[in-house]
C-alpha cells in the first residue's frame, strides 16, 4: 500500500472536507483518506497499481477543489 500527502486547495469547511475525502475513497484502489483543513492536505492509502497521482489529483479537481 502506498501512501501520499496532497496540497488541496480550497477546503474552507468540515463539508468540503468530507467532499475531498470522498472523491478520494470513491476511486477503486483508495483504501483511505484523511483530509485535514488546518493544513490543506489530503493523506491517502492507495494501491498504486490501480491508482496514479493523476487519477488522485483529477478526482480532487473534479470535487471542485485545486491541487497544487
Ligand atoms: Mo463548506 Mo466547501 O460551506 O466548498 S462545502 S466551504
Amino acid at each position: 500500500m502506498d501512501e501520499k500527502k496532497i496540497n488541496v486547495v480550497g477546503m474552507h469547511c468540515p463539508s468540503c472536507v468530507a467532499a475531498v475525502e470522498l472523491c478520494m475513497t470513491d476511486l477503486d484502489g483508495v483504501e483511505e483518506a484523511k483530509a485535514d483543513l488546518e493544513t490543506n492536505t489530503v493523506s491517502v492509502k492507495y494501491d498504486s497499481s490501480k491508482v496514479t497521482d493523476d487519477d488522485l489529483a483529477g478526482a480532487v479537481e473534479e470535487a471542485g477543489f485545486k491541487v497544487e
